[in-house]
């Protein structure tokens, strides 16, 4: 009998997009981020994506020594692979967001894999109950937001980590993404196995209809053949929706409050092991299982 799929289920504790003042549970402080990574570990993800927030603003923040606080405990205290974002916010430059995954050198980092437009409005949703107020300054600022991903930043990002052993959580919000992707591959400054992130919802990238999932996973396919692994990431109140799908579709799912805020319409996630429990049940529900962090290792060839 074949071996049963294990999916691998990535948390992302609290990223850039939203701000403390949309949820209570959103963590801000290097505890507050540190408590959150490991409640996701024990709840089934096997690894973390993890930003840092200015604790005095909660804003955005790629300080080191901010990193440095959260990263040392998690890894003292669980198993869970680390994951740093190389993203950071839209609004900075990639010297900077490059960083924390240059100086602590995680088993893995984000690497966006375009520039975009940076709207938020999909994560509004058609639905009111299953929104946010959020504040009309803040919305109108993303109107002008461009995310700056140049082949110039990627290959730097791909040059300055490539002695450190990290491999890339690649994030791809469009099929263009994909093709981009390709081509670093075949200029052999990326090999395999790719560990692909499909980003779904964000204003300025791929939309949120079950046609663009099979679109963008039979475009990887195409491209990468079995030389990857596939996750995806639904915004907003997509976020279980692209999960449950992608996962009856041979995917790996992320979750956390980076992504979205809610545990179903008008229910915000009390924390983000809510959301990783909610999301094993529906895998456990598919007749999937979790994959542990060294399972993910394995799938991943992290270095461990
Ligand atoms: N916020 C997500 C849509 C990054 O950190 O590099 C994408 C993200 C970017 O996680
Ligand atoms: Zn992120």
């Amino acid at each position: 009998m074949a071996k049963p799929r294990k999916v691998i289920v990535t948390c992302a504790v609290t990223g850039a997009i939203h701000t403390p003042t949309m949820s209570p549970h959103l963590p801000v402080t290097a505890a507050e981020i540190r408590d959150a990574a490991i409640g996701a570990i024990e709840a089934g993800a096997a690894i973390v994506h993890l930003h840092a927030r200015d604790p005095a603003t909660g804003r955005p923040s790629q300080d080191v020594a901010l990193f440095r606080e959260f990263v040392s405990d998690i890894k003292g205290q669980c198993d869970g692979v680390i994951n740093l974002t190389t993203g950071g916010s839209p609004a900075m430059t990639v010297q900077e967001r490059l960083q924390p995954a240059l100086v602590l050198a995680p088993e893995v980092a984000s690497l966006n894999m375009g520039s975009m437009n940076f709207g938020l409005y999909p994560m509004l949703g058609k639905y009111r109950a299953f929104t946010h107020d959020w504040e009309p300054a803040y919305l109108e600022s993303t109107r002008d937001l461009v995310f700056r991903n140049t082949f110039k930043d990627i290959e730097f990002i791909l040059e300055s980590c490539q002695d450190n052993g990290t491999r890339f959580e690649f994030e791809c919000y469009d099929t263009s993404h994909l093709y981009n992707l390709a081509h670093f591959v075949d200029r052999g400054l990326i090999k395999g196995p790719l560990f692909i992130q499909t980003v779904f919802g964000i204003l300025g990238g791929i939309g949120t209809h079950p046609d663009d999932v099979s679109h963008m996973r039979r475009t990887a396919d195409r491209l990468f053949g079995d030389e990857y692994v596939w996750s995806v990431l639904g915004a907003g109140r997509f976020q279980m929706p692209i999960g449950s799908m992608a996962a009856s579709m041979g995917g790996n799912v992320r979750v956390g409050l980076e992504d979205s805020l809610w545990d179903g319409p008008g229910t915000l996630a009390e924390s983000n092991a809510v959301q990783v429990r909610r999301v094993r049940g529906i895998l456990e529900g598919l007749s999937l299982s979790i994959a542990t962090p060294d399972e993910a290792r394995g799938l991943l060839a992290l270095k461990g």
